[in-house]
């Protein structure tokens, strides 16, 4: 039957290699949870059997069935958490996949480290990996691994492109859509253990006892999958549910509301994860409404989770400093002063970069910038300002990119990577957030590619080393094909989208020209918002001399928030990379770059290409049709031919937009009308 996407890349259907599946069948003649009392009624541990049941029986096309006791059994899958020798190098939810006297052990902690390890030697098979001499030793680098839905009330989604939201508020807590499992089972798939389930945005509607209920309904769900349920919280709900006159984070009253309301919480989801937090940003009220600080308003949360176990994210996305000086500063400048203040349940949830998501940003300048104070990465996986579910991007090199930059906060090797896994500072708590791209459309991402995203979200903050490239070989070979040279090919393609993108939108470092407001398509010409730094001209600042943002000491000197290395680094108009080009300097249109051309010459030449790269990507598609499900095939091939359409359009808006500041002429090879 054609594919709709529903299944994403958990599909185990039957492996084609009939020599193959009888190898994989030999190690896989039963499932065992190992016979300890706790272990046999451990929900978690009975949805790794269950798992590993479903997606071998798929897999192989015969029955494996889950047996209780294995005395000298072999041939078979052996489930257990154990504190033995074998785990000591784990991790609380990490995993051992080993062979033992003709069995394969999948050993975790804990019961979650089962699941996770269940669904890694599903992988194994799904990639066709052999299971002979396995031995796969696996922990999350990062504690908190969630997706943030930024899903409203009324079944809008802000910013998603994918349909409506999955939770049917009006349904539950009765009617449990049976898609809130399937949603569970890929997170836990990927390792992903929380969702904040709506909208930074936030309604108070969420906090009151009957949407509780709801809640409490979808964690039940979750429970059994190892995903704690978390809440966005509106500042004021104090006030607008409580019947108080104030939300001020110092007033004895407003603090016993919050305990109070954290005590209904757990009462209804004991294992609630905690708050997320957006506040004294876009209007959204916060603590200095009341003349206090994050620091008031995020302490008070986490005194109210001080009984439970559950965190404060408290969000670093703010632009209130002056409209006129340099937003890539604000974060920095309202949060690093309070480093070491915050409360030790709280965790500062920062962007990757200082604006906004956009396709290419340098890292924030606050990773590095505080050491005392546990610091969340927020990567945006629904594509706001990279084409919604139209364009194809692979954003993995995109996290990649910030994760592996060097803060030099405490010299050389410091990467953010390394601020996010707590290990550079010793962080007592650790988080990576992404904001999802899931939505009510059959496929869950709108862009059948726009699963990747999400796959490659979840692998990535289990383990932000492994390879963009190994993320998409094996989300490929798990949800398209497993021929090798489609794969390849596949793979290739979305490990150059990213770049390709950035090429007809923003090149050398441009940012924020998308259509104002939509954040789709181009609109670099916008000049007449209500702030300064909601205008596009802000941004790029073309003139007759040039385009860029000046961030050096003769502009924002937004570069001083880097340590020394990295001023080095950007600071220089003439070594400054080219892909950050823009975003620190100012430069003369004339001006020759290491590329030979003129700056001018370079950016026609890269919003031509990248248009004629979308071709080739189209091409690329072209070829792998005969192993690609028909459906699916289908789907991308239409995106990508709007994709073409729409390059073309930001192309031809963007540099005829710039022609008018440069007034030189479009270079020879790309001057012929199409
Ligand atoms: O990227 C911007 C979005 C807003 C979003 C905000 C934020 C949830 O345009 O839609 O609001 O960031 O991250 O708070």
């Amino acid at each position: 039957r054609a594919d709709d996407g529903y299944r994403l890349w958990l599909k185990y259907d039957l492996l084609r290699d009939a020599g193959k599946r009888e190898a994989y069948a030999r190690s896989a003649q039963f499932i065992s949870i190992q016979n300890n009392s706790r272990a046999s009624s451990d929900p978690v541990l009975k949805t790794a059997a269950q798992e590993l049941q479903a997606g071998l029986q798929g897999l192989l096309g015969k029955p494996v069935p889950i047996i209780t006791s294995v005395p000298n059994k072999t041939g078979g899958i052996i489930l257990t958490t154990g504190t033995g020798a074998e785990s000591q190098s784990l991790n609380d939810e990490g995993y051992q996949i080993t062979r033992r006297q003709n069995n394969l052990v999948i050993t975790g902690k804990s019961s979650a480290g089962v699941l996770y390890g269940a669904f890694a030697l599903l992988r194994q098979v799904q990639t066709l990996q052999s299971l002979e001499g396995i031995a796969l030793t696996s922990s999350p680098k990062v504690r908190y691994r969630l997706l943030n839905h930024w899903d409203n009330v009324n079944g809008t989604i802000e910013r998603g492109y994918a349909g409506s939201s999955l939770w049917k508020w009006y349904e539950l807590p009765e009617r449990i859509d049976p898609r809130y499992r399937d949603y569970a089972r890929a997170n836990a798939s990927l390792g992903i253990n929380g969702t904040v389930v709506n909208n930074v945005n936030a309604s108070s509607r969420f906090l009151t006892g009957e949407y509780l209920e709801k809640v409490a309904a979808l964690a039940n769900v979750f429970r059994p999958y190892g995903i704690r349920v978390y809440l966005s919280v509106y500042f004021p709900a104090p006030k607008t549910i409580g019947g108080l006159n104030t939300a001020d984070p110092l007033d004895p009253q407003v603090r016993q509301w919050w305990a109070n309301k954290t005590k209904e919480i757990y009462a209804a989801i004991p294992d609630f994860g905690g708050f997320l937090v957006k506040a004294n940003s876009e209007g959204e009220p916060g603590p200095q409404d009341y003349g206090r600080t994050h620091v008031d308003g995020a302490n008070m949360l986490a005194e109210a989770l001080a009984p439970y176990d559950g965190v404060v994210m408290w969000r670093s996305f703010v632009y209130k400093a002056d409209p006129k000086g340099d937003r890539f500063k604000a974060a920095y400048e309202e949060f690093k002063p309070f480093d070491g203040q915050f409360n030790r349940k709280v965790i500062v949830q920062v962007k990757n970069g200082p604006i906004d998501f956009q396709s290419r940003e340098p890292f924030s300048p606050l990773f590095g910038a505080m050491p005392r104070t546990p610091l969340a990465m927020e990567f945006q996986i629904t594509q706001e300002y990279l084409g919604f579910a139209t364009h194809l991007v692979y954003e993995a090199p995109l996290f990649k990119e910030c994760l592996e930059s060097d803060t030099y906060a405490k010299g050389k090797g410091s990467t953010v990577a390394k601020v996010i896994d707590g290990s550079l500072h010793g962080y007592p708590i650790t988080a990576m957030a992404g904001v999802a791209n899931t939505g009510s459309d059959r496929n869950w991402t709108g862009h059948t590619m726009g699963q990747a995203n999400w796959y490659a979200f979840g692998r990535l903050a289990w383990d932000h080393t492994l390879s963009s490239e190994a993320i998409a070989r094996e989300w490929v070979n798990m949800t398209l094909t497993n021929e090798p040279a489609a794969v390849s090919q596949i793979t290739n393609l979305m490990l150059r989208s990213r770049e390709i993108y950035v090429d007809y939108t923003t090149p050398l470092g441009l940012h924020h020209i998308m259509g104002y407001g939509i954040h789709y398509g181009p609109e670099p010409w916008k000049a007449n918002a209500s702030r300064p730094d909601w205008n596009h001209t802000y941004y790029h600042r073309a003139d007759s001399i040039g385009v860029g943002f000046d961030r050096t000491a003769t502009g924002s000197n937004a570069l001083s928030l880097y340590a020394p290395d990295v001023q080095k680094l950007w600071g220089n108009a003439e070594t400054c990379p080219l892909p950050y080009l823009l975003w620190f300097h100012h430069v003369p249109w004339t001006k020759k770059l290491s590329t030979g051309r003129s700056l001018w010459d370079e950016l026609c030449t890269r919003y031509y290409t990248g248009v004629d790269s979308v071709a080739w990507m189209q091409r690329q598609w072209t070829q792998v049709k005969p192993v690609v499900d028909p459906e699916i095939y289908a789907d991308v091939a239409g995106r990508l031919a709007t994709q073409h359409k729409e390059a073309l359009w930001w192309r031809d808006a963007c540099v005829l937009y710039f022609q008018t500041f440069s007034r030189q002429p479009i270079p020879a090879p790309f001057k012929k009308p199409e």
